[in-house]
Order: structure tokens, then sequence, then C-alpha cells
């Protein structure tokens, strides 16, 4: 409630909006920012809302470094848009100023603020309920790819500091299993036994990377089903949304990261485990679609290693959601007591499912090169 008084009070007058204000919402599904939906009346025209998001500054503790990112990369997706005939408002993100020409507006408590051009007639999807919806969203996440191949990596900052670096997550998390900060260790021996019997999965891409077995490429790194916007007309993905952590990184996260979240049958946070399984259907589907645009791009090496991302980023996410259930819920967003754990589960479940179906994953990527 105090956060919608000082949006009306304060933070809409600090930007560009077109329009009277009308009234702010809570808006979307994210774990990590604050996002809001603002309304505007306008006298000639129709009226017209933004996306407000309130950065989350105890995760990006650079928020100017991240909004140059950001500025950096849909500049350069706009110009190839444009280049194709595309509809660069209605392809990717477009930044709205504040009146001050900033990207950011701080406000009178510190908080950062930064608004977007709302895409309209189109959905952020929280679950795959037709195959073909995966594979225009493995099209996109891989035609965004593609887009920022020639993006100099070296003027990106780092905005969250090893961030998919599973031999780094490892240690942040007997850190916190050896801290028991929340006093919940004793009650989820099981769940860090899982994650410890798996440590050595940790290491796979690292050392591949430091050995320059596996090349980096400039890529998203948190491409769940709910980073793109997908037209609600065609089921195209049309916007891939959620550049915070557009970094160095390889393939095998983008690819690694859909699969966790798109190809599972049931909610990140499901208690009722015997509805979590990762559909091999639906890996097919996003397989289809990835190789489809990304694929000869790719190395044979990271080929060879799709099926194993997809284990290894539900293996880094269930163990993330298990660190923060451990330091007492200070990372992910949650709406109710035990909801990281319960993310945490579904995750091992999907593991263990995806090491039975280990042989089949590698058969369909085999059809796809
Ligand atoms: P978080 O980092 O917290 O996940 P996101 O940037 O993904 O935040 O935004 C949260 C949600 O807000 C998205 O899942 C989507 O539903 C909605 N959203 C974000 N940007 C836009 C936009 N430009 N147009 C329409 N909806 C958007
Ligand atoms: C967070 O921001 P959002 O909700 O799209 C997280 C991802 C996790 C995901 C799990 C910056 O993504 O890394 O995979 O939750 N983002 C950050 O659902 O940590
Ligand atoms: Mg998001």
């Amino acid at each position: 409630m105090k956060m919608l008084e000082m949006i009306k009070n304060e933070i809409v007058n600090a930007f560009l909006f077109d329009g009277d204000f009308i009234y702010a919402e809570p808006f979307g599904c994210g774990h990590i920012n604050a996002t809001y939906a603002v309304y505007f009346r306008r006298e000639t025209k129709p009226p017209v809302r933004y996306i407000l998001q309130a950065v989350n500054t105890a995760i990006f503790t650079d928020p100017q470094g991240l909004m140059e990112n950001i500025l950096g990369v849909t500049s350069h997706l706009r110009k190839k848009i444009l280049e194709q005939g595309g509809d660069a408002q209605r392809e990717t993100l477009t930044l709205i100023p504040t009146r001050n020409g900033n990207l950011l507006y701080e406000d009178s408590e510190g908080g950062f603020w930064r608004s977007y051009h709302f895409i309209e007639n189109a959905t952020c999807h929280q679950s795959v309920d037709r195959p073909v919806l995966f594979t225009n969203a493995a099209k996109a996440f891989g035609h965004f790819q593609k887009l920022l191949a020639d993006y100099p990596a070296d003027t990106l900052h780092e905005t969250i500091a090893g961030f998919h670096n599973t031999v780094d997550r490892y240690a942040l998390f007997e850190k916190a299993v050896a801290e028991d900060k929340a006093g919940r260790a004793a009650s989820v021996e099981k769940e860090v036994r899982f994650f410890l019997d798996r440590k050595a999965d940790g290491a796979v891409v690292v050392d591949a990377i430091a050995k320059g077995q596996l090349p980096l490429r400039v890529t998203h790194n948190d491409t769940k089903l709910n980073n793109i916007m997908m037209d609600n007309d065609t089921d195209e993905g049309i916007c891939v949304i959620d550049l915070d952590t557009v970094m160095p990184g390889s393939v095998l996260y983008d690819f690694g990261d859909s699969i966790r979240f798109g190809a599972s049958t049931a909610d990140e946070d499901e208690r009722d485990l015997s509805l979590v399984s990762m559909d091999l259907e639906l890996f097919e589907a996003y397989t289809a679609g990835f190789l489809s645009e990304a694929g000869s791009s790719l190395t044979a090496e990271e080929i060879r290693l799709l099926p194993f991302s997809a284990k290894l980023l539900t293996l880094e996410c269930g163990m993330r959601f298990l660190t923060d259930y451990l330091n007492g819920d200070t990372y992910f967003r949650i709406h109710r007591e035990h909801q990281n754990l319960d993310r945490c589960r579904t995750q091992m479940k999907l593991v263990a499912d995806m090491e039975y179906k280990m042989e089949d994953m590698h058969k369909i990527v085999a059809k796809y090169v």
C-alpha cells in the first residue's frame, strides 16, 4: 500500500509519462524486482499504461551499471530490428526516461526506479499449455542470442558476480548450511544431501569454460518462459524481457534454464511432487525451436552438453532456493512460508527425472542437429 502511495505521489511525476495518472497496480510474477503497471488518461488518445519497476538494489548493487547494460543492449537490438523492418517498440524493451533525461529515478527513500513502454496484446506465460508456444519461445531466445552475437561483451557490467558459476554457488550453499542463520538446516538434511551428492556436476561447465572448451557469448542468463512476451494473436515470441542479467555466459545457461522452467509439468512451487516431471515432448519442442535459430552457431561441445545443461541449471536453481531458505528467505520474493523449500523440492524432482531421461534427451538433440 505504502509503495502505491509513493508511486502516486512521487514516482509517476518523475518520468516522462503521457497523460494524467489514473492508478497503479502490482504486476507480473517476477521473483526479484517490484513491478507495477501504471495507467494514464489522455485527452485525445486512448488511455496508456507503462511498466514501472523498483530495481532490487540488494541484488543489483550497481543500478547505474545495470542500466548502462540495458541501454546498450536494447539500442543494439533496436538498430538490428529496424534494419530488418521490424517494430522496435514491440520487439525489444523501450525505456521511458525521467523528466531530467535519466534512465533511473532515485526516490526520496533511496530506491531506484525505471520504466518501460508496456508491450500490449502480448502475454508472459507462466506455463506451456501448447508445445508450439514453447517452440516459439525457443526461437525467440535463439534469435535474441543471434542478434547479440556481435555485441561488445567487454563493455557489459557483470551485474551479479558469478551468476551461473555453479562452483561458487556450491560454496555459498555450503556456507548457508554451516551458518544455518534461520535454524532450518536440521529440517532439510535430505535436501542438503541431494545437492552435495551432485557437487561434481557443478564443476563441469565452469571448468570447460576455464579450459577454453566452451565459448563465452553474450547470453540472457534468465530465460524462463515468463521472461518473454508472446503475441496474443500469433503465439509468436516477440520480445525478450528482464534484461538485468544479460552478461557474458554460456549458451548452455540459456538453454538449460528454459528447460528447467518450461518443460516442467507443474508450477515451480508445486507442493504435490507427484505432479512434477520433465516432459520430453516439451523438451523436444524447445530443442527444435532453439536449434533452428541458434544451432548453426553452436560448437560440438555445446551441443553435446545441451541435455546436461537442463539438469545443471535445475540443480543450480534448486540449490539457490535451498540456500535462500537456509538464509531466511532474503533473496527470492516469497508469498507464503516455506515457498523456497517447495521450489527447491520441485527442482530436485526435476533433476532426478532428467537423470532418468538423459539418454532420451540426447536422442532428441541428435534429431535436430
Ligand atoms: P523480475 O526481474 O522481477 O522477474 P521482470 O522484468 O521479468 O522482473 O518483470 C516482471 C513481469 O512484468 C514480467 O514477467 C511481465 O509479466 C511484466 N513485464 C515486464 N516488462 C514488461 C513490458 N515491457 N511490457 C509488458 N509487461 C512487462
Ligand atoms: C529469478 O527475476 P526472475 O523472477 O525472472 C532469478 C533467476 C531464477 C528464477 C527462478 C536475477 O528470475 O535466476 O532462475 O528467479 N533472477 C535473478 O524462478 O536471480
Ligand atoms: Mg522476470
